[in-house]
């Protein structure tokens, strides 16, 4: 196991569109399994691969509140979309920032789990959200890209002046 690093807005490898995932083997496992510990320790109910600097469709979610629910989504489609759900959303590469947005309240999604099995499976709620939101990662999309450009703007700088600080070092006299 391994803790991987997560890229942050804006770094542009967030904007890669991912490539379909061939073969689901023990290489891909391994990562699933890095990305969950990542996306534990953040902590996060979700995380793209996109977002660890690896730029095929695979994702993780956990959205329930005792982290036992954990699920890999290899090559995700969404067949069916219904409704519309606003939440607050965050991301951990934006982090800090809490904004609305509009999503799809009910999705049907084909996928391959982590044996390679092709998975339907209908969701609801925050996992519905997530999902799309780690959908969106795979294809170079972050939640800020809902906002306003002057919003966005806003967020990209401060982050950029945050990162600026941070690695500052201070002066030791
Ligand atoms: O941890 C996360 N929380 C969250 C809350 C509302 C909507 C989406 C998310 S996903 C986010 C983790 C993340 O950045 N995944 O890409
Ligand atoms: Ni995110």
């Amino acid at each position: 196991m391994a803790k991987l690093r997560i890229l942050e807005f804006p770094d542009p490898r967030l904007r890669t569109r991912a490539a379909p995932v061939k073969v689901v083997d023990d290489r891909l496992r391994q990562l699933a399994d890095d990305m969950f510990e990542t996306m534990y320790a953040a902590p996060g109910i979700g995380l793209a691969a996109t977002q660890v600097d690896v730029h095929q469709r695979l994702l993780v979610v956990d959205v329930s509140v005792d982290k036992t629910q954990p699920l890999v989504l290899i090559n995700p489609e969404i067949l069916q979309k219904d409704g519309v759900a606003v939440t607050e959303e965050g991301c951990l590469s934006v982090p800090g920032y809490f904004e609305e947005v509009e999503r799809y309240e009910h999705i049907r999604v084909r996928y391959l789990d982590r044996d390679g099995a092709t998975v339907e499976r209908d969701m609801e709620g925050l996992l519905a959200v997530c999902v799309q939101h780690e959908m969106d990662h795979l294809n170079g999309r972050l939640f800020v890209d809902y906002l306003s450009e002057a919003k966005r703007q806003r967020i990209r700088k401060r982050l950029v002046k945050d990162r600026r600080t941070e690695s500052t070092p201070v002066a030791v006299l």
